[in-house]
């Protein structure tokens, strides 16, 4: 691949964007490797996620302007079309994703990042959706997941004023969960993502999936996604070695309830 780089570190997968000449800008083939990335990941050895961007200025600064600037209506709405399958796949990806957001989070690079299921920050990210601004609307998920992130009125703002904002009002706002030094942000993220991976696998995507089924539909639906799957676990065996180890006041085997992968 030429833009994507996927690092295995544990059970953590680390998938960087990486054409920093043009500030990670998505053009289509970053979209493809992206995609063909996702669907190598093997699920039986990864259980956490992070996504960040090469070099030290840019997350991911948009969709590519250029490779954008001449598309018709037809092919605008296939582009867009790409970007929110892309998206989509990563939003529901089985196991957690954490955007490590180390600059630039511009247009399709606040939208990526909204697609993952936990943001943290540098303290030089810079957020925004500055759409308005190039004549189109945001088109990989934006409109749609800041007002459900942050609230409508404060999506309605970010996105009518094409205003960027910086870490600090980022994390003011709720977009990310917490902002660090650049230097320290991998290292956090991946301290984050080794705490989710230690944790019973199977129970973390329950968890994932309760969440974002039971946010689409009411309350009544949600609790019986949630029923269906807590009652899932009581058929795994870190249910058993979970429960166990507490309950033979194990204190060192209490600590690390993990051990299985399977049913
Ligand atoms: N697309 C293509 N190239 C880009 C992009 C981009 N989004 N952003 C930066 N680059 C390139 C620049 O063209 C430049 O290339 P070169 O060196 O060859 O001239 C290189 O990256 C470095 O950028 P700058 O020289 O501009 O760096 P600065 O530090 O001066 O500025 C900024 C950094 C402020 C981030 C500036 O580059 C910028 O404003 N970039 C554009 C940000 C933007 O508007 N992003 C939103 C794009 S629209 C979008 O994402 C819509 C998503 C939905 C699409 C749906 C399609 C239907």
């Amino acid at each position: 691949m030429e833009f994507i780089t996927y690092e295995q570190e544990g059970f953590v997968g680390v998938i960087t964007i990486n054409r920093p000449q043009a500030l990670n800008a998505l053009n289509s083939q970053v979209l493809d490797e992206l995609n063909e990335t996702l669907d190598s990941i093997n699920l039986d050895t990864t259980r956490a996620l992070i996504l960040t961007g090469a070099g030290e200025k840019s997350f991911v600064a948009g969709a590519d302007i250029g490779e954008m600037s001449t598309l018709t209506k037809a092919e605008g709405e296939a582009f867009g079309k790409k970007g929110n399958d892309v998206f989509r796949k990563l939003e529901t990806f089985p196991i957690p994703v954490i955007a490590a957001v180390n600059g630039f989070a511009l247009g399709g690079g606040c939208e990526i990042s909204m697609s993952c299921d936990i943001r943290i920050c540098s303290e030089n990210a810079i957020f925004g959706q500055p759409e308005v601004g190039l004549g189109i609307t945001p088109g990989f998920g934006g409109t749609q997941r800041l007002a459900r992130l942050v609230g409508a009125g404060m999506a309605k703002q970010m996105i009518y004023t094409a205003r960027n904002i910086k870490a600090d009002e980022a994390y003011r706002i709720g977009l990310v969960n917490a902002v660090y030094p650049a230097a320290e942000l991998m290292e956090q993220a991946k301290k984050m993502a080794a705490g989710i991976a230690a944790n019973a696998p199977i129970a973390v995507r329950n968890c994932k999936k309760a969440i974002d089924d039971g946010l689409q539909v009411d309350m009544d639906e949600a609790i019986v996604i949630e029923e269906k799957l807590f009652g899932d676990c009581f058929e795994t065996e870190d249910q058993k070695a979970g429960m166990g180890n507490f309950l033979e006041k194990d204190k060192e085997k209490k600590l690390k309830v993990v051990p299985f992968q399977n049913k």
